[in-house]
């Protein structure tokens, strides 16, 4: 099986569904200067990590020039690089590193909005200036006061809390931002806005770019009226994602930028989608539609929320419920499209804490079943940073610990609708951004050696255990089944291509299923959970004479699993 090659021209067709992808937070990666802030030459000295690894793609998120409202997810200028992550010719240089080792890079395209200090937002604010309809203005709701409460054109609610309206005094209307403030959707109905993106991703491609990530893009396709929402009891303001996802116009701006950037190109392309369904997701994927590889759904990331509530709303969630969820993937895009695969990213708490055990007991045995389970499924693995390290949730206990501004926008609404503050800070330890975005622990050293300065945000202080160092060191480390997970699938043509069938669908322990392949049958049986389970194995196929892959307990004998063990069995 190939493994990415150094340029795109010699790459196969589908070079993507063999990749495994590895995506870096760069505030939180490495700090080559000092400043307490990751940078991309941190990251170009940390390439021979991630070769070892044996990932083939970076998924890079934004470090393009922004004020950094939303951590770089609001661009100011997509063509430079910003300050404090370093320079273009830093950029040129990691690409250069990658390309040198026969991997890729994927850029992160936010352009569901910019910031509100982009050209072209300060250019729209002026209703006379050609780009006013770049964005979405509209007057205030008729009858009432602009810039009183209820003055907002709708009644939607901010991913980030409050309205997703802004009213600017200088033109006496409001904008839209599904996001913060400092967040503007742009109007994608315009022409000349989807020709400057486009323009913008060629130079991206002609730069050397291998593929990119593509920030909410199912909200580009605004419906053909914006209209009010439903208030759920108790809250201000309508959720708006279902009411903006998956719009009317979403495949014709696809194809448009199939036709004008991507053809030919061979890239990797993945769409965040939120809310898209596995019908939907089909079309976004089958090839013969031209538009992209692949999304990322977030339905296995919502089942521990309680229905209609917030992501903050805990709740618990049966392994049944969560195996049924990824089947329903594996078998709605087995035929046409392709999933890709992934427990957590920069918006997720850390797979170890939320869909493991990170005690001290379980917390190594855990993060390598629930990477076995995962990379063996059909689709393309993401693995976040610190993933293969078996990191874990920091666990904040006061709201001036965290710097996202979700926690803390969720912190103050919450408040202020008179949740009880200790249940909010219990929600946000669990489920907040930031247990994600703790700085990568390369070493027991001060600052887990990623930083020589002050951490713009704590490390998490189970560094002197939880290390790469430690890691690389150690042959029964996460890092390391990790990287026989990743050697596994640029192998074994099963792992890739194999038709994916559940068993044991109602265990409340075991995670089982096979990948067939022409004559070939992996049996990946997984004990998810603390206590030990006895597989009844009436219900499994022959194993005689099975040859084990890979386990995570040595001797691995009979049929009962110890807690969190799995095994990948090649069926005689
Ligand atoms: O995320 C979109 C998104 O849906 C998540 O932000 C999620 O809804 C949010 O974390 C609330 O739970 C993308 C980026 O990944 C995220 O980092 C940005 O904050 C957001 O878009 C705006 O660009």
């Amino acid at each position: 099986m190939t493994t990415v090659t150094a340029r795109i021209d010699d790459r196969p067709d589908n070079w993507w569904k063999t990749a495994v992808v590895y995506q870096v937070y760069p505030r939180s990666f490495s700090d080559s200067n000092g400043d307490g802030v990751g940078d991309i030459p941190g990251i170009t000295q940390r390439l021979d990590y991630l070769h070892e690894l044996g990932v083939d793609v970076i998924w890079l998120s934004p470090v393009y020039t922004s004020p950094q409202d939303d951590n770089g997810y609001d661009i100011s200028n997509y063509q430079d690089i910003d300050p404090g992550f370093g320079t273009l010719a830093d950029l040129d240089a990691l690409i250069s590193g990658l390309h040198e080792r026969g991997m890729a890079l994927v850029m992160d395209l936010v352009v569901n909005h910019t910031s509100d200090e982009h050209p072209w937002f300060e250019e729209s604010r002026d209703p006379d200036s050609p780009k006013r309809d770049w964005y979405w203005w509209r007057p205030p709701r008729p009858g009432f006061q602009a810039g009183t409460p209820g003055a907002e054109p709708t009644n939607w609610e901010s991913a980030f809390s409050g309205s997703a309206w802004q009213f600017d005094e200088r033109s006496g209307e409001y904008y839209l931002h599904l996001f913060t403030r400092k967040q503007p959707d742009l109007n994608w109905e315009n022409q000349e806005v989807r020709a400057a993106v486009f323009k913008m991703m060629r130079w991206w491609v002609a730069r050397g770019v291998d593929g990119f990530r593509m920030d909410v893009i199912n909200f580009i396709s605004k419906p053909p009226e914006l209209i009010d929402g439903v208030v759920p009891a108790g809250k201000r303001y309508a959720p708006a994602f279902e009411l903006v996802a998956n719009g009317p116009k979403m495949h014709d701006y696809l194809n448009e930028m199939y036709r004008e950037v991507l053809v030919g190109q061979n890239l990797l392309t993945v769409g965040e989608m939120p809310g898209v369904s596995v019908d939907q997701a089909r079309l976004y994927t089958d090839p013969a539609r031209r538009e992209l590889n692949m999304v990322f759904t977030f339905e296995h990331v919502g089942l521990d929320q309680v229905e209609g509530g917030t992501k903050f709303d805990l709740a618990e969630l049966p392994l049944p419920v969560l195996k049924a969820n990824l089947a329903h993937w594996q078998t709605g895009l087995a035929e046409v499209g392709w999933n890709s695969l992934y427990w957590n990213n920069h918006d997720q708490p850390r797979a170890v804490s939320r869909f493991g055990d990170d005690s001290e007991e379980h917390r190594v045995s855990s993060a390598k079943t629930l990477g076995t389970v995962l990379h063996l499924l059909k689709g393309t693995p993401y693995v976040y940073q610190g993933e293969e390290l078996g990191m874990t949730n920091t666990y904040f206990t006061e709201i001036g610990q965290y710097r996202d501004v979700e926690a803390l926008n969720y912190h103050a609404d919450a408040l202020s609708l008179g949740l009880e503050a200790d249940a909010v800070l219990r929600s946000l330890s669990v489920k907040s951004r930031d247990n994600a975005r703790t700085p990568m622990q390369w070493d027991d050293t001060s600052q887990a050696g990623f930083t020589a300065g002050l951490p713009w945000l704590t490390v998490n202080p189970n560094y002197g255990v939880i290390n790469a160092v430690a890691a690389v060191a150690d042959p029964g480390s996460v890092f390391h089944h990790y990287r026989e997970l990743i050697a596994l699938r640029h192998q074994n043509p099963a792992v890739v291509h194999g038709v994916f069938q559940l068993l044991l669908p109602e265990h409340e322990q075991v995670f089982a299923y096979t990948r067939t392949l022409e004559g070939t049958t992996l049996l990946v049986l997984a004990n998810c959970s603390s206590s030990p389970v006895q597989v009844d194995t009436a219900a499994l196929p022959n194993l005689t004479d099975a040859l084990v892959l890979l386990a995570t307990h040595r001797g691995a004998e009979g049929l009962s699993l110890a807690p969190w063990e799995s095994r990948i069995l090649q069926l005689a």
